[in-house]
């Protein structure tokens, strides 16, 4: 198909709307929106040292983490592009202790927006793909201005959630609970075309991404699990197994879209007191409902990670995602230990 024939985002949310009635006006503005503002993050990021925004900035979030410059400028953009658009009742932000409110002189909407503005953000100063998460929830109706127990929702009631990774190429992938759509931006014309429909994740693996070096503090079952897909044909899986590790979980997530896989980020006894590095509604539930529209599983090793019902804004989470049949097997590990 040649670029031209390529349908726009815009042509693809309008017939989703029309055609599917699945997404109503406020929504797609919302989605065009929050592409429009991955764009402008995709060439600031693209900028590399040429802009002036690498390196640190000296600053600490709320989760005790060293911001990166472009960590700041990307939620300003995601803030600033949002607030006016009359569709949402508020926006969070791994970056921001508390919920942002929409200022007074801008109408409110039904839609909460959550996000995690640079993800891998740690991987920019070596340009390592790194990306956008984004979490679409419906707002409490007659709230006027919701606070942070708004957003306190269950993954399973997301109305849309998507990512950006700017890779070799910027990309947006995205699912309104109806298979998983991926658009490569055209740098060109300016806009993202259809690249992917339906994307499916294969049942089946043989690659693996863990951060092995935490691997003296996790638990047995995690343990266990690991060493069998390192033994491989000479060991209980009868197979090789790969193993990939970026350190971005949108350039993991992606790539196990793209060709399986199974990713990890256990529980460990690093700092007893976290149970997982990644935070629930703005990495883990976006990237689990994904996952399971494209026909994958997502677990924190013992439940469905999209039925969780949060506690807090920045809470943390084990995550095993990717290809079903080894979430599954690595669960089951895990509820064996805990009967
Ligand atoms: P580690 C990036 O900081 C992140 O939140 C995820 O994108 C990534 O999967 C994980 O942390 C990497 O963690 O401990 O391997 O550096």
């Amino acid at each position: 198909m040649s670029d031209a024939t390529r349908i726009s985002l815009t042509r693809f949310l309008i017939e989703q709307q029309r055609e599917h009635g699945q997404i109503n006006a406020n929504l797609r503005l919302l989605i065009e929106v929050v592409a429009r503002a991955c764009k402008r993050i995709s060439i600031a990021v693209n900028k590399g040292a040429l802009g002036n925004i690498l390196g640190s900035a000296d600053t600490e979030n709320v989760q005790g983490e060293i911001q990166k410059k472009l960590d700041v400028v990307s939620n300003e953009i995601l803030l600033e592009d949002n607030e006016w658009g009359g569709y949402l009742a508020s926006l969070a932000s791994e970056e921001m202790d508390d919920p942002h409110s929409i200022p007074q002189h801008f109408p409110k909407g039904e839609y909460l927006l959550v996000f995690d503005p640079l993800d891998g953000s740690s991987n920019i100063d070596v340009n390592i793909s790194v990306g956008t998460i984004f979490s679409v929830l419906r707002a409490p109706e007659g709230v006027e201005d919701p606070d942070e127990s708004a957003f306190l929702q269950p993954g399973v009631k997301q109305v849309a959630a998507g990512y950006a990774i700017y890779g070799s190429s910027t990309m947006l992938v995205l699912t309104f609970g109806q298979g998983v759509y991926a658009f490569t931006l055209d740098r060109v014309e300016g806009s993202f075309k259809l690249t992917g429909s339906n994307l499916r994740i294969p049942e089946e693996t043989s690659e693996f991404a863990i951060n092995m070096s935490n691997m003296r503090h996790w638990q047995a079952p995690m343990k266990q699990y690991i060493e069998e897909l390192l033994a491989g044909k000479t060991g209980p899986r009868g197979r090789d197994f790969n193993m990939r590790w970026v350190a971005s979980m949108v350039a993991d997530v992606h790539r196990i879209l793209t060709r399986g896989g199974i990713f990890i980020y256990p529980r460990d006894m690093k700092d007893p007191s976290k149970p997982g590095k990644l935070r629930l509604m703005y990495e883990a539930n976006p990237m689990s409902f994904i996952v399971e529209q494209a026909g994958g599983a997502a677990t924190t090793g013992l439940e469905r990670i999209l039925d969780l019902q949060p506690e807090k804004l920045h809470q943390r989470v084990p995550v095993f995602l990717g290809s079903k049949a080894e979430v599954e097997r690595v669960s089951q590990y895990h509820r064996d230990a805990q009967a």
